[in-house]
């Protein structure tokens, strides 16, 4: 069997963060904990790119023409769209959760949905906290993971058995000692 699996080390990676600006107050801790997550897997300040656009919906044609350029090993796309009185939230959410993905198939490089949905400013307030969700320091992990996986893929290279089964140690069975005659 081989496999192949990402890791958590980052250092040499280079990742490109797209991130909206509607509903800031949420967004802004998004973007932090994802920095915080990747310069703490050893990612340096300067191999990270931030973007910012208007809403959600600009993020697919923005993480897009960033992985286009080759220079970044995954794409995270941070936002937060809360659900109001009306569709529009629908709209919003479905085209950037297909444009993510869509972005990711066309270019080869990873893209990572850190958008969050929910349907009260309080569930995404949560999830945008470090100590609670920590849904930015997820997509700085998931980022990581892509990045390395692809890397493997790509280099043809097998990830050895001990970096991925836990190793159990049993207890060795104890022969009976032979008597002295
Ligand atoms: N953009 C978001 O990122 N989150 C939202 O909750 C949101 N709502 O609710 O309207 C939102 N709208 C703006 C949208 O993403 C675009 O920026 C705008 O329509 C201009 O194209």
């Amino acid at each position: 069997m081989k496999l192949r699996k990402g890791s958590h080390d980052a250092t040499g990676l280079r990742f490109g963060i797209v991130v909206a600006k509607f509903n800031k107050f949420v967004t802004s801790k998004l973007l932090s904990s994802c920095v915080e997550g990747l310069t703490k897997q050893g990612v340096k300040a300067d191999d990270i790119e931030v973007v910012r656009v208007p809403g959600a919906f600009e993020i697919p044609l923005v993480a897009r023409t960033m992985a286009r350029t080759k220079q970044f090993n995954a794409v995270i796309c941070l936002g937060a769209v809360i659900r109001g009185d009306t569709p529009h939230f629908d709209y919003i959410s479905a085209e950037a959760s297909r444009g993510i993905g869509q972005a990711a198939l066309d270019t080869d490089v990873p893209m990572i949905f850190g958008v969050l949905t929910t349907h009260t400013i309080a569930q995404a307030i949560e999830r945008s906290e470090p100590t609670k969700f920590n849904r930015g320091g997820d997509a700085a992990r998931s980022a990581i993971e892509m990045a390395t996986v692809m890397r493997l893929l790509r280099v043809g290279e097998e990830t050895p058995p001990s970096a991925d089964v836990p190793q159990v140690r049993r207890a060795k069975k104890r022969l009976p000692r032979k008597r002295k005659a």
